[in-house]
């Protein structure tokens, strides 16, 4: 373990948050932009970038695939694309690091092109599950290797003529969906997807974005392939997965009134807003309007008193990264929350149902993981140490656990906050957290 996974965060209790901020852009955003802009005819700017190792993960992967990128320099970043088939065959297997978006959506797109590639990722992207778009890809015609149990690396064979196929996901995944619709950008004929029930809808948006018709009926989405993308310009707005964190910690705090600035508002990803306010939280969204075709808001959070609840299943697929900070309202909360249906959380970069069980029961709170979910009472949180065990959102949420909590909290293994949220530390304790990191 190099020095720099060590990484701790010692949080000491109490403060509000308050002020203005703007939390970095939007990770899903970021990724699908690089991806299209590289595949574009033309040079795509991109503005609010999110400069996290896993966007940054996909850019160096474009680079090493032949495609020139200027930047990023303060969220700018420049495309040279290379149209649909002008990516040259990378000298090294691509690392993705932590991240599995890369790995899923590039899994797609490279699975047309003719040279052969192999995608790795560090060892908590290692052990998730690739079957889900392995499965799909090889109903296409693609020839992926994978480890036994279907995880990376992936080796794709280069050259397979992909065939258009009509998949119905057998889970809410807006990864799967977009692994499946960018392999469908190569192969012959009409390739749909039908979800369970609606996922994050940035990669039909973009591509529409880029010129590229995407055709929806309901759950299922459809495009021919074939087609080309042109560059465009790329508005990324603030994302609320990085918000979430705030919102929950200015609903537990006594005393916080906090604005963050121009968030994301795409009504797939906006579950958390829905969730928190059915707790009774005070979530005000200002200033609303569509930049660079996503909805954005500021959003004003005050402090509440939260009451537990049942979460709806139908919200779960729409908040589905924003649970581990979700579980520390609820611990803060009167009364029980209860999850279910959300058994997708197992296999995220940690299984958060269970590592956020783990640390809300050290830090005094009964939690209860479920196979599907969890059972939280609200109390009063103590002083105490959790272990992130690397994943980004489980360190944050704790950070803002410590806001309502008797003493210090301790967290272990907090270096991969820059995956997703650069400058997170530096953020929290400009609006009121008294965070040091170790
Ligand atoms: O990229 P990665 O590691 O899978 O990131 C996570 C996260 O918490 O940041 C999940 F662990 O977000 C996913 C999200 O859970 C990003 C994503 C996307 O950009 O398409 C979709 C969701 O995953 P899934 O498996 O539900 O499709």
């Amino acid at each position: 373990m190099s020095a720099q996974k060590q990484l701790s965060y010692i949080v000491n209790p109490g403060g509000a948050l308050l002020g203005r901020i703007t939390v970095p852009g939007d990770k899903s955003i970021s990724h699908r932009s690089i991806m299209l802009g590289a595949l574009a005819e033309g040079s795509t700017e991109i503005h609010g970038f999110l400069q996290g190792e896993d966007s940054l993960a996909t850019l160096q992967a474009f680079r090493s695939m032949g495609v020139k990128i200027d930047g990023p320099e303060q969220g700018r970043v420049i495309v040279h694309g290379v149209g649909m088939h002008g990516l040259q065959t990378p000298e090294q297997p691509l690392d993705l690091g932590n991240s599995g978006t890369s790995m899923r959506l590039l899994s797609g797109l490279l699975a047309g092109q003719d040279f052969d590639v192999t995608l790795t990722g560090d060892a908590s992207l290692s052990g998730r599950p690739m079957n889900r778009v392995l499965q799909p890809l090889s109903q296409m015609g693609a020839e992926i290797g994978s480890e036994q149990g279907g995880t990376a690396p992936l080796r794709i064979k280069g050259g397979s003529q992909l065939t258009g196929i009509d998949y119905v996901l057998p889970m809410a995944s807006a990864q799967v969906k977009s692994c499946v619709l960018l392999a469908g950008l190569y192969a012959t004929g009409k390739t749909c997807v039908t979800e369970p029930a609606p996922t994050r809808d940035h990669t039909e948006r973009m591509l529409q974005g880029f010129g590229y018709a995407t055709e929806r009926q309901g759950a299922r989405v459809c495009l021919q392939g074939g087609g080309k993308l042109t560059s465009c310009t790329v508005q990324v707005p603030a994302d609320i997965s990085s918000a979430a964190f705030f919102l929950v910690g200015a609903s537990i705090a006594p005393g916080s009134d906090l604005i963050l600035e121009a968030v994301g508002m795409n009504p797939t990803r906006t579950g958390v807003i829905d969730i928190l306010s059915l707790m009774g939280a005070n979530i005000v969204l200002e200033n609303e309007r569509v930049s660079g075709g996503e909805p954005v808001a500021d959003i004003r959070v005050t402090a509440s008193e939260l009451q537990g609840t049942q979460i709806p299943e139908e919200l779960v697929p729409l908040a589905i990264d924003e649970f581990p900070a979700i579980f520390i309202a609820a611990a803060c909360a009167s009364g029980e929350t209860v999850l279910t249906g959300a058994e997708e959380l197992r296999v995220k970069e940690s299984d958060r149902i269970q590592v956020m069980a783990d640390g809300l029961l050290a830090l005094g709170i009964d939690a209860r993981a479920t196979p599907d979910g969890i059972v939280i009472q609200g109390g009063e949180l103590q002083a105490g140490q959790v272990n992130s065990h690397g994943d980004h959102r489980i360190a944050m949420a704790f950070a803002m656990a410590a806001l309502r909590a008797s003493g210090p909290v301790e967290i272990l293994d907090c270096a991969n906050v820059n995956t997703s949220f650069p400058g997170f530390a530096e953020l929290a304790c400009g609006a009121g957290l008294d965070l040091t990191q170790n």
